[in-house]
């Protein structure tokens, strides 16, 4: 997979030299390029923003040194072989940012990446690019950030562990909260590993007990009470056709009853604390 990322910080994008990231770069299975915007500003103080139309506060990058960017940054691209670019944009205003989505983008040959600063950039540079190519724009979550380098940090380590090759079998991501797969609608339960006691606290006995099945069951069991507590949303959109007796049983334990449409929700007279 290539990687382009256009940005007023480049020095930003360090930490993509590091790890998983890094590893997968230096073995030839993700070529990224990191290009500073203002080489496309050609003013005397490099500016790359302007005041908004309409007035308000702050100000808005320009399309001039976007376009130019994108432009080189696309020819260079298929020169070098890449072809079907997609480009992802960080914004607040973005669909969310989820597992299916670095999925879908994994699949992907080539990305190309837009953080912005300020009050982000002049919307005609999106439609532009948006006739000619998929353009993603993306949210990481319902926070304010200064700027979309951190949400290029994300996006690129989420995509990057799903290429083939890039993660071991020993951190295999088949059971990851969110993966599609077994565990997809419940998050993970707690771990353990040695030592078998530490300042007084012990490891859970059917852990040690070698019954795979009741270790499996146990596990599923402490997903259900992770889930509740910290994502009911995810129970109250589950199918319930993917719960089983002992899944009911649990929800139940944990004060939560399937509605009139089969779906659960928590009890009525289950009590919060
Ligand atoms: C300026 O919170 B964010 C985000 C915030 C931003 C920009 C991009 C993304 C650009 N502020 O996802």
């Amino acid at each position: 997979m290539r990687i382009d990322v256009v940005t007023i910080f480049p020095e930003y994008l360090d930490p993509l030299n590091v790890s998983l990231v890094g590893k997968a770069r230096a073995r030839g299975q993700l070529d990224v390029r990191v290009h500073d915007l203002r080489q496309w500003a050609h003013d005397k103080h490099n500016t790359v923003d302007d005041t908004p139309y309409g007035g308000g506060p702050g100000m808005v990058m320009k399309t001039g040194p976007w376009g130019e960017a994108l432009d080189e940054s696309l020819a260079d691209g298929y020169e070098a072989g890449a072809h079907l670019p997609a480009l992802v944009v960080p914004t607040p205003s973005g669909r969310p940012f989820t597992q299916r989505l670095a999925v879908e983008l994994s699949a992907r040959p080539w990305l190309i990446f837009t953080p912005a600063r300020y009050e982000g950039i002049d919307t005609r540079v999106t439609e532009e690019y948006a006739t000619r190519l998929p353009v993603y724009e993306v949210s990481i979550g319902d926070y304010v950030l200064a700027g979309g380098e951190a949400a290029v940090l994300v996006i690129t380590e989420a995509v990057a562990r799903l290429l083939p090759g890039v993660l071991g079998n020993a951190e295999s991501h088949q059971d990851d909260s969110f993966a599609p797969g077994p565990m997809a609608d419940l998050l993970e339960g707690p771990v353990y590993t040695k030592p078998p006691q530490w300042r007084g606290r012990g490891i859970p006995e059917v852990l040690l007990s070698g019954h795979h099945g009741k270790i499996a069951r146990w596990r599923r069991d402490e997903a259900f009470r992770r889930t509740v507590t910290n994502r009911p949303d995810l129970i109250e959109r589950c199918d319930p056709a993917a719960f089983n007796k002992k899944d009911r049983e649990m929800l139940s334990i944990l004060g939560w009853q399937p509605g009139p449409d089969g779906r659960f929700g928590r009890s009525p007279e289950a009590v919060e604390e």
